[in-house]
């Protein structure tokens, strides 16, 4: 395998001014005419990027080119001793129509019902012609599409120019866009298809119309307005907060129902899973409804924080990524309370970002090495990305951090950068900033441990904090990284706050004094998680109840319950604690804090996932063992509190539907209240799941109901199923609910995950199918890990290797801390691995295996 070295980084030799594309769809494939002006920036060779094109020409400055004229070889075609100036015309063949891996032009959809997209990112424009396809080649595009009339929707990047029928061939037509802005090829985008439009108009603070266009099937097109309306939100919010208005007349979003990640970020036209636009009361969660919208914001985001300045090379990918989920979690957090919003990003960072950071797949931010850079769309790149920028924010305050970041924008506008070059700009009003680029060169969660001393006498405290990461091999030896603690101290009395500050570590081990503390105050730290790393204080139980009744910081009061739970979970590996404390805080916390923030109420009652626990697991992982003890603690806590949940449901009733936050709330509480009503036996709580689910007047409530009646294995169970299934039949994405509730469920078994796969509905062509089932099954350890468990898993990899090598690869990238399992389960995971090994062939999934394996 070839292996890419950020060290090695070159200037491409040539620069594209301008590229002229010609895509014509006929029934059986597509041929692409390209032209692309080129002109000599640097000495070397002339070198085109192309996969899986059938090449029937190429000429340069009017010279047919034969055999020999050029090289080809492993997806590079190469021309040495190019003159300076080049006119290349290549004109290709491609087949979309059996493109299964969806990259480059691909065909979704079947039967009479199908359309055609692109995806580009990272290296998909190589698929549809050749061309230097990397982010640091910017160049102007015109692009014509042709194709039967059968697809009226012809799209592409920029202002249409010009569309019409084929001459001669009344049954075709085509269109002609042009996009004014340099672009890099990984932001091209084009689509044939035939959908309805919602449209909406957007004047920019600069004073320009801007057209709005959301595209999606016309059975679809009712489901497209939460959509509209974030997008106009996420276009007023970017001029408000960072003074950052879009630059064009046409701003489009396509929905395509087969896609790989969520949604793509193209110039003026950006193509969605359904799953991550479409939203409606009656068919989508509020939690779905909720993510739609930061996602829409994340994608518009990107017009400026990835597009009109855009990363070097790919190993600047959190250039882009971090930075723009940091700007949409802030626009989340703006509409909704921001304590929740913060402990969902928390929740997220470390389920995932620290399992990853853990275990043999761990990386830096900015990786220095890769085989298939789609390998490293990974949450380390983003979330952990995101925490940076976060600490940059932090540290430098809102005034100054708007310096930086203007001071940004305008120095590389319609540049390709580097981390470097970010850390640079933000970093004018305070040159320490640029210390933080050890963030994106180090693996590792920093592990940040500390004391506290009091002295009556002298009235003053000391905390002692140090830090330390775990030497991932391949990497240099760790060295201390800036680390911002937000702190304040709680007077054990009054529970009042009698100082508050930010402390930064920033070597391995340091003191911080706080002076005239009147006596030995409960200590709070990692406020709103100020940094991403692991915190061991030398807290006891009671200081931890204490704060959860006394802290003002909404997102720590949830920190402390995941502490304690932590404590009584994860006995044995060092902790001891007993529920009783957490039970008795919980109890006395609940009713008051359900009246006044039911969100925040619903998170408080949050025990971490089992694969979440898994991740803080690093030797002899037993999955049912903490599967016991979790279901016995979740049990505790519905017992404890059982005399509350009837209480508590009859005061959060079903009302007609709303989308504010607190409507919100209550339905996240409720459907929490009616699980644990549920497990705690409580009478006539069946009843009350099926009313829920009879009477419901959202997707929230139906299907809270019935997860909860499977999860309880309640007695019509079925039939809710049945009834759920046969009311959504035609909607593809409520129907990828059914197949995951059943495949999530508590205790499912692998026959069930078997049937589900051999269901009629199930579809290997549609990335969202299969992973309501393969994603759901494996959110439960104790099936995953099981040779039945291991054989589904690893056949479904195996079958998705050669058609779709993004998606197998990234479901592998799931079993990575096999090495942390206590035997006989890992040697019996190792040998799957192993076995996968041998019948694996794309490149994604060897390397993620070749990592994994190396644990
Ligand atoms: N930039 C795209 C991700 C492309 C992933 C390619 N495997 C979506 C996003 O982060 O906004
Ligand atoms: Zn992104």
């Amino acid at each position: 395998p070839h292996k890419i070295n950020l060290k090695d980084y070159q200037k491409p030799s040539f620069d594209v001014v301008t590229v002229d594309l010609d895509i014509k769809l006929f029934e059986a494939y597509a041929q692409v005419d390209s032209t692309l002006q080129m002109v000599r920036q640097a000495a070397g060779d002339l070198v085109l990027f192309g996969e899986d094109l059938e090449l029937l020409a190429i000429s340069m400055n009017g010279d047919q080119l034969a055999i020999g004229d050029y090289q080809q070889e492993a997806g590079k075609l190469t021309i040495v001793n190019a003159p300076d100036q080049v006119t290349l015309e290549i004109q290709v063949r491609i087949c979309p129509q059996t493109n299964t891996a969806l990259e480059g032009f691909y065909m979704a959809g079947s039967g009479d019902d199908t359309m055609f997209v692109t995806q580009c990112e990272p290296e998909g424009f190589r698929k549809i012609t050749f061309y230097p396809d990397r982010p640091d080649v910017l160049a102007i595009f015109t692009t014509r599409l042709e194709a039967d009339k059968r697809y009226p929707t012809l799209l592409a990047n920029g202002n249409l120019v010009e569309a019409g029928e084929v001459a001669d061939e009344p049954s075709r037509h085509y269109a002609i866009w042009h996009d004014p802005t340099n672009k890099p090829s990984y932001l091209f985008a084009c689509v044939v298809a035939d959908l309805d439009v919602l449209t909406d108009v957007y004047t920019t603070s600069e004073g320009r119309e801007v057209a709005l266009e959301l595209y999606a099937k016309s059975a679809d097109i009712d489901k497209c307005n939460v959509g509209m309306q974030a997008l106009k939100d996420a276009m007023e919010w970017d001029e408000v907060n960072y003074g950052r208005a879009y630059d064009l007349d046409r701003y489009m979003i396509v929905a395509v129902s087969q896609f790989n990640m969520g949604a793509m970020e193209n110039k003026g036209l950006n193509i969605f899973n359904t799953a991550c636009v479409l939203s409606s009361p009656e068919t989508t969660t509020d939690a779905r409804s909720f993510s739609v919208k930061a996602i829409i914001a994340h994608e518009y985001f990107h017009n400026w924080t990835g597009n009109r300045i855009t990363c070097r090379d790919w190993f600047q990918l959190c250039l882009k990524e971090g930075f723009t989920v940091y700007r949409d979690q802030s626009f989340s957090a703006d509409q909704q309370s921001s304590a929740v919003q913060r402990i969902d990003d928390v929740a997220t960072l470390r389920a995932h970002q620290f399992s990853e950071d853990a275990g043999p797949l761990a990386h830096p931010v900015r990786p220095e090495s890769f085989v298939e850079i789609n390998n490293f769309y990974t949450t380390t790149v983003y979330e952990k990305g995101a925490e940076i920028v976060r600490m940059i924010a932090n540290t430098l305050g809102p005034v100054d951090f708007r310096k930086g970041t203007d001071e940004y924008f305008r120095r590389y506008d319609g540049q390709a950068v580097t981390v470097e070059d970010f850390l640079s700009a933000l970093s004018i009003t305070d040159d320490k900033i640029e210390e933080f680029i050890d963030w994106y060169r180090q693996p590792g969660t920093p592990v940040v441990s500390g004391h506290q001393d009091y002295d009556d006498a002298a009235q003053t405290l000391t905390i002692t904090l140090s830090q330390q990461t775990r030497h991932v091999s391949g990497f240099e030896a760790p060295k201390p990284l800036p680390i911002p603690v937000a702190t304040a101290l709680f007077d054990k009395d009054s529970g009042d706050i009698v100082a508050e500050r930010m402390l930064l570590l920033d070597q391995a081990t340091q003191t911080f004094v706080f002076e005239g503390v009147a006596s030995d105050p409960v200590v709070s730290l990692l406020r709103d998680f100020s940094a991403p790393v692991q915190l061991n204080y030398d807290y006891q139980d009671e200081d931890l109840a204490f704060l959860l009744k006394h802290e003002t910081n909404g997102f720590n009061r949830w920190q402390v319950t995941q502490m304690l739970v932590n404590r009584i979970l994860l006995q044995g590996q060092g902790i001891k604690s007993s529920p009783d404390i957490y039970l008795q805080a919980l109890a006395q916390t609940l009713p008051a804090l359900a009246a006044d923030d039911a969100m925040l109420a619903a998170r408080l009652l949050d025990i971490p996932s089992a694969q979440e626990l898994a991740s803080a697991i690093h030797k002899d992982y037993d999955p049912e063992l903490i599967k016991a003890k979790r279901d016995s603690l979740y049990q505790q806590v519905a017992d404890t509190l059982q005399d509350q949940w009837a209480e508590l449901y009859k005061k959060l009733p079903m009302q007609p539907y709303d989308d504010s936050a607190d409507a919100r709330g209550t339905r996240a509480l409720r459907n929490i209240v009616l699980d644990m009503a549920l497990t705690a036996n409580v009478k006539g709580a069946v009843e009350w799941a099926q009313q829920q689910y009879d009477n419901a007047s959202c997707m929230t409530e139906r299907f809270g109901a019935l997860k909860a009646m499977v999860n309880h294995q309640v007695a019509n169970a079925s039939e809710y199923l049945t009834d759920f299934y046969t009311r959504f039949q035609a909607n593809d994405l409520v129907i990828d609910l059914w197949f995951s509730v059943q495949a999530s469920a508590d205790n499912v078994s692998t026959d069930v995950i078997q049937a589900l796969l051999e269901h009629e509905d199930f579809d290997w062509n549609t990335p969202n199918r299969v992973r309501s089932v393969i994603s759901a099954f494996s959110s439960q350890p104790t099936v995953l890990w099981t040779q039945e468990g291991l054989d589904i898993y690893t056949s479904v990899i195996k079958k998705l290797d050669d058609a779709n090598p993004v998606l197998a690869s990234r479901l592998l990238q799931v079993l990575a801390r096999w090495n942390t399992l206590a035997e006989p389960r890992r040697q019996m995971a190792h040998d799957k691995l192993v076995d996968l090994q041998k019948h694996a062939a794309s490149k994604h999934v060897l390397e993620s295996l070749d990592s994994v394996l190396k644990a």
